[in-house]
């Protein structure tokens, strides 16, 4: 079996690398709140009032030091972290709000994780938490067993959500939550983890009283060699949600809330590798440009790369014939030759074996 893509001019990478999801739209106390939209909003004038703070499309977080891990970010390219919305959407303590993703890409398996923080009286809408330690989590779905069933599997199918619940003993006000998946895919070692976080803003009802202690901050919760963190996803081993314990309004820990039941036959597929990819393919795009070069990713593990000759830049990329060109590499050296192609992206060669890997 072969895996065929089609990579634009200087391998398509920037389709590759961006955002592969984003919390669409929210339902709250009954109305449901269109979140930001990275590919619209900036483009939109003007700009639409939001409960949610900017995100960006570029891509995910990988940084864990980076402010773009609070609430999104793009510091690479010279947004640093997000800023705040407009809005606050009205909630009761105790309610249970569902996230509805964009479709989330099967390979990026991985946790969900929501925080929660409390803002000024004032509101969260000029509020920065910087590097405050204000943040409680109150919600975490990680992996079942060593299945291969995640917090993130509910949002690989179109329409799905993941849901948490505002502790209903925290005190009146406002809060900023922050929610993310992080994609695990290429998190054997660091950098490697991707880390899609997005945060929305409550003004929340209730008649609680309790301000969560042990708050931590972010950046900061997360290091680099956490097992939650640094951890192969291939391998059948047990997950451990990174960041502080679960806050619960009876007090100590409450564990995972996953509650999904086993799914021995889902296990498996968590197994594949690069190198031995003798699966059925799990992408095909058709070429789409006369520059494109058609790379074929064997079994063997053996790439064959065919660049069209063509002059002619309106020409369908060829696959065979006299006015192409073909080389072959082991994967070693057509991974150098991605990184070559990739360093004006600003991509590492981590990045290039991960997107290789998600696309098995
Ligand atoms: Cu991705």
């Amino acid at each position: 079996m072969k895996l065929i893509l089609s990579a634009a001019a200087t391998i398509g990478f920037t389709a590759l690398v961006s955002a592969h999801g984003y919390v669409d739209n929210a339902t709250i106390a009954g109305t449901e709140y269109k979140f930001y939209q990275p590919y619209q909003d900036p483009y939109t004038s003007p700009t639409p009032d939001r409960i949610s703070r900017p995100i960006q499309g570029n891509g995910p977080v990988e940084d864990l030091t980076s402010s773009d891990i609070q609430c999104g970010g793009y510091a690479a390219g010279g947004i640093n972290g997000s800023s705040p919305a407009a809005l606050h959407a009205d909630a009761a303590a105790g309610d249970t709000i569902p996230l509805a993703w964009t479709l989330w890409p099967e390979s990026h398996v991985g946790p969900t994780i929501t925080y929660m923080a409390k803002c000024p009286d004032t509101g969260c809408n000029d509020y920065m938490p910087g590097s405050d330690a204000v943040w409680f989590k109150v919600q975490e779905d990680g992996r079942d067993g060593t299945t291969n069933t995640w917090g993130a599997t509910a949002l690989m199918k179109a329409g799905g959500t993941v849901s948490y619940t505002i502790p209903e003993c925290i005190t009146p006000g406002y809060y900023l939550v922050r929610h993310e998946i992080i994609a695990l895919h290429s998190a054997y070692s660091y950098p490697g983890a991707q880390f899609y976080p997005g945060c929305h803003q409550l003004k929340v009802s209730g008649s609680g009283s309790t301000d969560p202690s042990d708050l931590v901050s972010i950046p900061g919760a997360y290091k680099a060699a956490d097992a939650g963190i640094t951890y192969d996803a291939y391998q059948a081993t047990e997950y451990t949600i990174p960041g502080p314990a679960l806050f619960s309004c009876s007090g100590g820990n409450t564990g995972s809330t996953s509650s999904k039941s086993a799914s021995p036959a889902a296990s498996s597929a968590a197994a594949s590798s690069i190198a031995a990819s003798s699966a059925a393919p799990v992408s095909s795009d058709a070429p789409a440009s006369s520059a494109t070069p058609i790379l074929s990713i064997t079994a063997s593990p053996i790439v064959n790369v065919v660049t069209s000759t063509s002059a002619s830049p309106t020409a369908a990329a060829p696959t065979s014939g006299s006015d192409t060109t073909e080389a072959t590499y082991t994967l070693e050296t057509f991974i150098d030759f991605l990184t070559e192609a990739g360093k004006e992206k600003g991509l590492t060669r981590r990045q290039i074996e991960g997107l290789l890997r998600s696309l098995m």
